[in-house]
C-alpha cells in the first residue's frame, strides 16, 4: 500500500512541505505528480491479486485500501509532523473517529479536555455513550484534575490546544506523561497550529490527526482529515476503521492539498503577522470586553505556548461586552470578511460559536468550557492586515 519515497530525515520542514513524500522520477518528467483519479487498480494476473490482499506483495488493489496520490499526501504530513505513516480521511471528523474507535471496545474510558471542537464532544459525549465508551471531560489545564480523571479502563487521551474556539492551552507533554504512565495513547488533534508551529510528537503525543479542511490545504476548497502515528498504530487504522467504516480521502482532495501544502509555511508566516496586527487593533476596542489569544502575555496559558508552541497562530476570540446582540451586529455589518464556520483559509472567516461550531454542546457544557453568547472567533486571513482592520473597524463603529 506503500510506495518508495526520498529520505526528508535532513530536509527543513519548509522543504518537506513541498517534496515531503515524493514519488521516484514520473515516466514523463512531470513536475507536479498525476492524479490517480481510478477507483481500482488492475492486477497481472489473478495469483497477484490474491497476493496483494494476503498483504504478501506491495501494490495498489482499490482505491479505498490504498491511493498513491493519497499515500503521498499522507507520508507528507507524516513527515511534516515527524511521524512514521499517516491515514488520510474523508474530513477531519473521518480522521478523529477512525483513530479513536480504532483503540476503543465497549467498557473503556476516554479522557478529554472539556474544550474541543463542537462535532468531536458530540461524537465522545453522544455516540461513544451508546457503545459503552465513556468518556471524562476534563479541564486539562489543571493538571491535578487531569490526573484525577484517569481510571483503569482508560485507554485513549485527547487533547485539542489551542482548544477551539478560545484558545485554551494544554501542556502536552504534561499530559502525555500522565497517559503513558497508565499505558494509553495521547491523541492531539494539532489543526489550529499545524506542523509548522507545534510537535505533538516531540512532546509525546502517539497520534496527531488534523481537520485538512483547514490550514494543510487552506483554500476552503476541501473538506479532509489525516492522522499521523507509528507504522503500527496507522496500519492499525488503516485496516480496521478507516477500511472497514470507509471514510477514506479521494485522490482528488489529496492533489488539491498536496499544492496546497507547497506554500503552507509561507502562508503560515502572513497568517501570524496579520493577526498580531488584528489583536492590537481589538485591544483597543471598548466593545470587546475579553480578548483570548495565546500570544498575549495576560492569556492565562501563555508560558504552556511559550514553551511548546512556535507561534500564537491566527485564530482569535474575543467576548463582546454588551453579550449576543452585539456580537450578532458585528457579525451583520461586515462587508469584506466573511461570515461562515471554518478557519484557516485565506479569507478571514468570522462565526458565532455558541449557535454554530459549538451548538452541538449543551448549554451547561457551553457554560463549563467558557463558551459564551457574546463570544466571536474570528481567523485571520491572508488579505492585507489593514483591510482587515478597516473591515472590523467599520462594523465596530455601527455597534451603539
Ligand atoms: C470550525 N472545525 O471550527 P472537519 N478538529 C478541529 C476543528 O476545528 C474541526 C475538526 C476537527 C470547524 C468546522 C466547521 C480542531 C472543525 C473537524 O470539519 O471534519 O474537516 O474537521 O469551524
Amino acid at each position: 500500500m506503500s510506495h518508495s519515497t526520498k529520505s526528508a530525515s535532513d530536509w527543513h520542514k519548509d522543504t518537506i512541505a513541498i517534496h515531503g513524500g515524493e514519488a521516484p522520477q514520473d515516466p514523463h518528467g512531470a513536475l507536479v505528480p498525476p492524479m490517480y483519479q481510478t477507483s481500482t487498480f488492475v492486477f497481472d494476473n489473478a495469483a497477484q491479486g490474491g497476493r496483494r490482499f494476503a498483504g504478501e506483495e506491495e501494490g495498489y488493489m482499490y482505491s479505498r485500501l490504498g491511493n498513491p496520490t493519497v499515500a503521498q499526501l499522507e507520508q507528507r504530513v507524516a513527515e511534516l509532523e515527524g511521524m512514521q505513516a499517516g491515514a488520510a480521511s474523508a474530513t477531519g471528523m473521518g480522521a478523529i473517529s477512525a483513530t479513536m474507535l480504532a483503540f476503543l471496545k465497549q467498557g473503556d474510558h476516554v479522557v478529554a479536555s472539556d474544550a474541543i471542537y463542537g462535532c468531536s464532544f458530540a461524537l465522545f459525549s453522544h455516540l461513544f455513550e451508546r457503545f459503552g465508551i465513556h468518556v471524562t471531560f476534563v479541564d486539562m489545564s489543571d493538571l491535578a484534575a487531569t490526573e484525577a480523571a484517569f481510571t483503569d479502563k482508560t485507554q485513549l487521551v485527547f487533547v485539542e490546544t489551542p482548544a477551539n474556539p478560545h484558545l485554551k492551552l494544554i501542556d502536552i507533554q504534561a499530559v502525555a506523561n500522565f497517559a503513558h504512565q497508565r499505558q494509553a495513547r495521547l491523541v492531539v488533534d494539532n489543526t489550529f497550529m499545524t506542523p509548522l508551529l507545534q510537535r505533538p510528537a516531540e512532546l509525546g503525543a502517539d497520534l496527531i490527526v488534523h481537520s485538512a479542511t483547514k490550514y494543510l490545504n487552506g483554500h476552503g476548497d476541501v473538506v479532509a482529515g489525516v492522522v499521523v502515528g507509528n507504522q503500527q498504530d496507522i496500519e492499525l487504522i488503516k485496516l480496521t476503521t478507516l477500511k472497514d467504516m470507509g471514510a477514506t480521502m479521494s485522490a482528488h482532495d489529496a492533489w488539491l492539498i498536496l499544492r496546497g501544502l507547497k506554500t503552507l509555511p509561507i502562508r503560515m508566516q502572513r497568517h501570524c503577522e496579520n493577526a498580531l496586527q488584528v489583536v492590537d487593533f481589538l485591544q483597543s476596542q471598548p466593545a470587546v470586553s475579553r480578548l483570548y489569544f495565546p500570544g498575549l502575555e495576560t492569556h492565562p496559558g501563555y508560558a504552556i505556548g511559550q514553551k511548546q508552541m512556535r507561534a500564537a497562530g491566527a485564530i482569535i476570540a474575543f467576548d463582546m461586552r454588551d453579550g449576543y446582540e452585539s456580537a450578532l451586529q458585528l457579525l451583520n455589518n461586515l462587508k469584506m470578511i466573511k461570515l461562515a464556520v471554518s478557519l484557516g483559509d485565506a479569507e478571514t472567516l468570522i462565526q458565532h460559536p455558541a449557535s454554530m461550531t459549538h451548538s452541538p454542546l449543551t448549554p451547561e457544557a457551553r457554560a463549563t468550557a467558557g463558551i459564551g453568547d457574546g463570544l466571536v472567533r474570528l481567523s485571520v486571513g491572508l488579505e492585507h492586515s489593514d483591510d482587515i482592520i478597516a473591515d472590523l473597524k467599520q462594523s465596530f463603529a455601527t455597534i451603539g
